[in-house]
C-alpha cells in the first residue's frame, strides 16, 4: 500500500548492503534503514519510505548502532548457571513443565511475556500456552501498560481498534496529550506534529501534572491534580452538551448510553467551578480549555500512561471516548480519540491475544469462540477462561500455586509493582525460565534455566506500531553466539512437550500466514481484527512485506482509518457512551508524605538493557534523579545536586536530587529506568505497591504512590573510571550509593557512602594499589586521587573526596578513549582537568551531537547567542533529532536570566 524502494535482502557478509527494518524501542514503529559496511560495521539512518517516521530518527534510534556491541549478551543457554547445549535446555524446559502440569494440573503453570517480542514470537507463545497447555496463564507486561485502553476501546468501540492514523496528527486543529509526554516518548510522533504546527497552527493542550518538555511547544498546560483527568473529561462532557455542542445526528444514529454518561458527569462535575476545584486548576483554565474544545471540529485526544497505569484507568479512557462520541468527532481525518501505545509490538500482542484474558486474534473466551479457535487450532485441550493477570500471576508464584514460569523478553524484576515481591516469589518459585538476549538482568539472576534470544538486527518477523500499522523488522547481522529466534525456542519446547503436529514451524513466515489465517477465520466482519488478505503471501512476498495498516481483508483494501461510517464492533453496531464516575486517589497520603509519579527519560529505555550501553544516552541523566519542587525540598532540607533517600510502604531508593518547578507541589518524579546492575539502590518498582490495581483492567498505578522523602548525607564522595566493564558482578567495592555507566573508551561509577572511606584494595579488583602509577593523598581533606596506567595509557583512575570537591569526569573519561597520555595529560592526571583546561563538556543536553552543557553555556556567552537556531548553527545541537529543543531554550532563559542578574 505504501510505496518506497525495494527492501534490499537479510543477512550476508562480503559486500555492503542495506536492510529495512524497524526501530525496537518505541510504539511509534520508525523504519530504519540499517546499512552494514563491508567490514561488518553498522550505520542507521531513518527509512524515508516508512510511513511512520518518513525518514525520521529520534535519539534513540540514531544510536542504534551504538548499542549493537557484544557486551552482556547471554550467548548460550545456562542451566543453574552453567553453560549447556541447545538439546539440554530445550528438553528441560520441556521436561519441567510437562512433570509440573501432571502433577499440579495446568494452572500450576504460566508464561509472562512482552510487547518487545515479535507478533509471530508472541502468537507461537500464546498457542502453545492457550491451545496445548490448556490455560489461560500467559499475561503481558502490557498488562502494565496498554491494558485500561484495551478495556476502554471494547467497552466503547466494541473492539480493541486505535481509530485513527498518525496523519490525523497532521490535519487536527487541536491536538491534546493526557497523560503522554509525547515529546520524550513518541519523539517522531511529536515532531511530525510540530512540523504540522509550524505549518497550519495547529493547537497544543497538555493535561499533565508536570510541565514536561511537550509544554514548550503548547497553548495551554493543564497542571491538574494527578489522577483527576475523568473528572476533567466527565466536566467537559457535561459543559459541551449544556453548551450545545452535542452531534444529535450522530449520537442518534451512532451511539448508545448518552443520557447515563451524561448523568453521571453531571453529578460529578456539573460546572466549571466544580472541575476547577477538584482538580487544582483555575477556573479561568478550565472554561478557556473546554470552549477551545467545543470550537474545533478536528480534535484528536492523545493519551497515555498517565490515564491507562491507574486504579480508574480504564473509565478515564471511556470518559474521552465519551466527548469524542458525543461530538461525532470519530473516524475522520483530524479527530478521535487517539492511544499512543508504549512498545514496538504492544499492539501485535493484543492482536494475538497475549494478554490472559483474551483468546487469540480478538476472540476472547465466549463457548463460540473457544469452539472456534479449538477447531482452528486442532487443539485438544483449549483453555476455556481468562488467565491470571500479571500482579495475580506473580501473587500466585508467590503462594506457590504457579510452580513454573517461563519469562520472554521483560524484566518483571525491576518493572512490576512491588518488585521486592516479585523477586521474593521468584526466588521461591520451582522452575523460572528467563529468555532474553541479555546475560545479567534483575529477572534473569533469578532464573534456573536461561535461554539467549536473538536481539534487534538479528531477529525477523512483524510489529504493529500505534496507529496499527504492520511492518517487517529484519535481521541484517547472525546471531551472537548460539541465541534462537524466540518463536523458534518456542516451537521446539511445545515440540518436546508432545505437541509437535501443531508446531512445525521453520519460519517466521509459516507463523505469520498461520495468524492471518486464524484473523480471517469465521469472521464476518465482527471482528476488527482481519488480516485475512496475507494468509497465502508466500516466503518472498513475506520477505519483501511493505508497511500496511489492518484490517486487510482479503479482496479490500488496508483501512488507514476506522469507524467513518458510524459502524463500531459492538453486538448493535453502535458507539457505547459509558456513565463514568471519577474515585478519589486509591491510596491515602500521610501527612508529609509526597506524591511519586513515575516514567521515562528521554534517552533511556526501560531496564536499560540496551540504551544503558550507549555511551551518549547514558549522558543525558548520568544518575537516578529525583525531580522535586523547590519548596518541597527546601521543606524538608533537600539541596539540589544532592542526594536523596526516598522510602515508602515497600521499599527506599537513594536518588540525586534536582530542584525544579517543572514538578508541581507535593508531587516526586523518579524515572522507572535503573535496576540492580546500574545503581546501588534506585529500583522504583520496589517503592509502589501492588495494592492499587484497576479492578476492570488489572493494570496497577504506578504513577501516584506516597513516598516521603528525606536528605542522604554521605561522609565521602568518589567515582571510578576505567577502561574494563566494572559490575557489581565482578566483585570490588559497591556499597552505599552507586551509579554506573558507559563512556566513551570504557566505564564510569560514582559513589558516595557513610562513615569511613572504604580500604582502596577493595574498590578495583584486579587493580592493585601498589601498582598505581600516580597517587596524591591528602589525609587532612580526606581526598585521594589515584590512576593506573597500562603502557601510556589510562587504563582506570579513582578520585575520593570528603569535602564533596570532584574534578569534572568528561576530560578524564576521554584519556580512556585516547590512545597514549602525553606529557601534559599526564601531568594533569591528578588535577582532573587538561593543563590548557579547556571546558569539560558536562551533562550532555543534545544526545545526538554529544553537546554537553559547558559548552552550550560558553557558546552562548562568547558568541552571544540568542536563539534555538543559533546555537544549531554554531554547534549543531538540536538540528538531528530535535528532541532536546525545549530544554535548549530552557538553557538559553537561564543564561540569559543569569546575565542580567
Ligand atoms: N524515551 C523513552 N520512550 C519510551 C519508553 C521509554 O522507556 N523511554 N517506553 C515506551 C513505553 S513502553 C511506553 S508505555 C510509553 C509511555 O509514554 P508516556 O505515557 O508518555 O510516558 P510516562 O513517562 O510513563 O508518563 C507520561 C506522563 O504521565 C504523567 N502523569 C502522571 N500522573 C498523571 C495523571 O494523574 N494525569 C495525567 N494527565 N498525567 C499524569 C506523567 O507526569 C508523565 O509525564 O513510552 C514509550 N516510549
Ligand atoms: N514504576 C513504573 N514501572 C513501570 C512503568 C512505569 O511507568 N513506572 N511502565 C510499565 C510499562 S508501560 C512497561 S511497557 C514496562 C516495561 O518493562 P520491561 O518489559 O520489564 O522492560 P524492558 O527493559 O524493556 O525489558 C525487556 C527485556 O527483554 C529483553 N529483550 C529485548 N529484546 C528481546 C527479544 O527479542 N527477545 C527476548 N527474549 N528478550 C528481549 C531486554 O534485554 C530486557 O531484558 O514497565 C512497566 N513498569
Ligand atoms: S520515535 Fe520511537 S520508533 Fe522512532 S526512532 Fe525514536 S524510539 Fe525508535
Ligand atoms: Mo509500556
Amino acid at each position: 500500500m505504501f510505496d518506497g524502494p525495494d527492501p534490499i535482502g537479510g543477512p550476508a557478509s562480503g559486500a555492503e548492503r542495506e536492510v529495512r527494518t524497524t526501530c525496537p524501542y518505541c510504539g511509534v514503529g520508525c523504519g530504519v534503514v540499517a546499512r552494514v559496511a563491508a567490514d561488518g560495521a553498522v550505520s542507521v539512518r531513518g527509512d524515508s519510505g516508512h510511513p511512520a517516521n518518513r525518514g525520521r530518527l529520534c535519539s534513540k534510534g540514531s544510536a542504534l548502532a551504538e548499542t549493537l556491541v557484544p557486551d552482556g549478551r547471554l550467548l548460550h543457554p545456562e542451566i543453574d548457571g552453567q553453560r549447556v547445549g541447545w538439546d539440554e535446555a530445550l528438553d528441560a524446559v520441556a521436561r519441567r513443565f510437562s512433570d509440573t502440569i501432571a502433577t499440579h494440573g495446568p494452572e500450576s503453570v504460566a508464561f509472562y511475556v512482552s510487547g518487545q517480542l515479535l507478533t509471530e514470537d508472541y502468537y507461537a507463545a500464546n498457542k502453545l500456552m492457550k491451545g496445548f497447555i490448556g490455560s489461560a496463564n500467559i499475561d503481558t507486561n502490557s498488562r502494565l501498560c496498554m491494558a485500561s485502553s484495551v478495556v476502554g476501546h471494547k467497552r466503547g468501540l466494541g473492539a480493541d481498534a486505535v481509530p485513527g492514523a498518525y496523519e490525523d496528527f497532521e490535519c487536527a486543529d487541536l491536538v491534546v496529550l493526557v497523560g503522554s509526554n509525547l515529546a520524550w516518548c513518541h519523539p517522531v510522533l511529536n515532531q511530525r506534529l510540530l512540523a504540522a504546527r509550524a505549518e497550519r497552527g495547529t493547537r497544543i493542550v497538555v493535561v499533565d501534572p508536570r510541565r514536561t518538555d511537550c509544554v514548550d511547544a503548547a497553548d495551554r498546560h493543564l497542571a491538574l491534580q494527578a489522577g483527576t483527568d475523568a473528572v476533567l473529561f466527565n466536566g467537559l462532557l457535561a459543559w459541551l452538551d449544556d453548551h450545545g455542542h452535542r452531534d444529535a445526528g450522530f449520537v442518534a444514529a451512532h451511539a448508545d448510553g448518552a443520557e447515563e454518561a451524561l448523568a453521571a458527569a453531571r453529578a460529578d462535575a456539573p460546572d466549571v467551578a466544580t472541575v476547577a476545584r477538584r482538580c487544582g486548576l483555575a477556573e479561568a483554565e478550565v472554561a478557556a480549555f473546554y470552549a477551545e474544545f467545543a470550537a474545533t471540529g478536528r480534535v484528536v485526544t492523545v493519551y497515555s500512561q498517565g490515564v491507562n497505569q491507574s486504579s480508574q484507568g480504564s473509565d478515564t479512557v471511556n470518559a474521552i471516548l465519551n466527548v469524542h462520541f458525543l461530538t461525532g468527532r470519530i473516524g475522520h481525518p483530524g479527530c478521535g480519540p487517539f492511544s499512543v501505545t508504549g512498545q514496538p509490538n504492544a499492539m501485535g500482542g493484543r492482536e494475538v491475544g497475549g494478554l490472559a484474558n483474551q483468546l487469540a486474534a480478538h476472540m476472547g473466551f465466549t463457548a463460540e469462540e473457544v469452539e472456534r479457535v479449538g477447531r482452528f487450532w486442532k487443539a485438544p485441550c483449549i483453555a476455556d477462561r481468562p488467565g491470571l493477570k500479571a500482579v495475580d500471576l506473580f501473587r500466585a508464584i508467590e503462594a506457590g500455586t504457579v510452580k513454573a514460569v517461563w519469562i520472554m523478553a521483560t524484566n518483571p524484576a525491576v518493572s512490576m509493582p512491588d518488585a521486592g515481591r516479585v523477586r521474593r516469589a521468584l526466588e521461591r518459585c520451582e522452575t523460572v525460565v528467563v529468555s532474553d538476549c541479555i546475560g545479567d538482568t534483575d529477572t534473569g539472576r533469578l532464573a534456573h534455566i536461561r535461554l539467549p534470544a536473538l536481539g534487534w538486527s538479528e531477529k525477523d518477523g512483524t510489529v504493529t506500531n500505534s496507529d496499527r500499522t504492520i511492518s517487517r523488522q529484519r535481521a541484517f547481522r547472525d546471531g551472537a553466539g548460539e541465541a534462537r529466534a524466540d518463536w523458534w525456542i518456542v516451537t521446539q519446547v511445545a515440540r518436546r512437550m508432545g505437541f509437535a503436529d501443531a508446531f512445525p514451524y521453520e519460519s517466521a513466515a509459516e507463523l505469520f500466514r498461520e495468524h492471518a489465517a486464524l484473523s480471517a477465520f469465521e469472521n464476518d466482519g465482527a471482528r476488527a481484527f482481519d488480516i485475512g488478505a496475507l494468509q497465502g503471501l508466500d516466503d518472498a512476498g513475506y520477505e519483501a512485506l511493505a508497511p500496511f495498516p489492518w484490517p486487510w481483508r482479503a479482496g479490500e483494501e488496508p483501512k488507514m482509518r476506522l469507524f467513518g461510517d458510524g459502524r463500531f464492533f459492538t453486538g448493535h453496531g453502535r458507539a457505547q457512551m459509558l456513565p463514568v464516575t471519577a474515585k478519589p486517589l486509591p491510596r491515602s497520603l500521610p501527612d508529609g508524605a509526597l506524591l511519586l509519579n513515575t516514567g521515562r527519560l528521554r534517552d533511556q529505555w526501560h531496564t536499560m538493557t540496551r540504551t544503558g550501553l550507549s555511551p551518549r544516552l547514558s549522558a543525558h541523566v548520568p544518575e537516578p534523579r529525583l525531580d522535586i519542587h523547590p519548596a518541597d525540598a527546601a521543606a524538608r532540607g533537600l539541596a539540589d545536586g544532592g542526594f536523596a533517600r526516598i522510602v515508602t510502604g515497600t521499599g527506599e531508593a537513594l536518588a540525586r536530587v534536582r530542584l525544579t518547578d517543572a514538578q508541581g507541589a507535593g508531587t516526586m518524579f523518579l524515572p522507572m529506568h535503573w535496576t540492580d546492575r546500574f545503581t546501588g539502590a534506585c529500583v522504583v518498582g520496589r517503592l509502589i505497591d501492588d495494592e492499587a490495581v484497576d479492578p476492570l483492567s488489572g493494570q496497577p498505578d504506578l504513577k501516584r504512590m506516597p513516598a516521603t522523602v528525606q536528605p542522604w548525607r554521605p561522609d565521602w564522595t568518589a567515582f571510578l573510571l576505567s577502561r574494563r566493564a566494572l559490575e557489581p558482578g565482578h566483585g570490588g567495592y559497591w556499597g552505599g550509593y552507586w551509579a554506573r555507566r558507559a563512556v566513551a573508551g570504557g566505564h564510569l561509577v560514582e559513589m558516595a557512602g557513610i562513615g569511613a572511606i572504604p580500604e582502596i584494595g577493595g574498590w578495583l579488583p584486579g587493580l592493585d594499589p601498589a601498582g598505581a602509577a600516580v597517587e596524591y593523598r591528602d589525609g587532612a581533606r580526606g581526598s585521594l586521587r589515584m590512576a593506573w596506567l597500562e603502557g601510556d595509557r589510562l587504563e582506570a583512575c579513582l578520585f575520593v573526596a570528603a569535602d564533596g570537591r570532584l574534578p569534572p569526569r568528561g576530560w578524564l573519561a576521554g584519556l580512556l578513549e585516547a590512545g597514549g597520555l602525553d606529557d601534559g595529560a599526564r601531568a594533569g592526571l591528578l588535577a582532573g582537568r587538561a593543563p590548557g583546561a579547556q571546558a569539560d563538556e558536562g551533562r550532555i543536553v543534545c544526545a545526538c551531537f554529544g553537546v554537553g552543557i559547558n559548552r552550550l553555556m560558553g557558546a552562548i556567552r562568547d558568541g552571544r547567542l540568542t536563539s534555538v537556531a543559533e546555537i544549531g548553527a554554531a554547534l549543531k545541537a538540536g538540528t538531528n533529532c530535535g528532541s532536546c529543543v525545549p530544554e535548549l531554550k530552557e538553557v538559553l532563559r537561564h543564561a540569559h536570566r543569569h546575565e542580567v542578574a
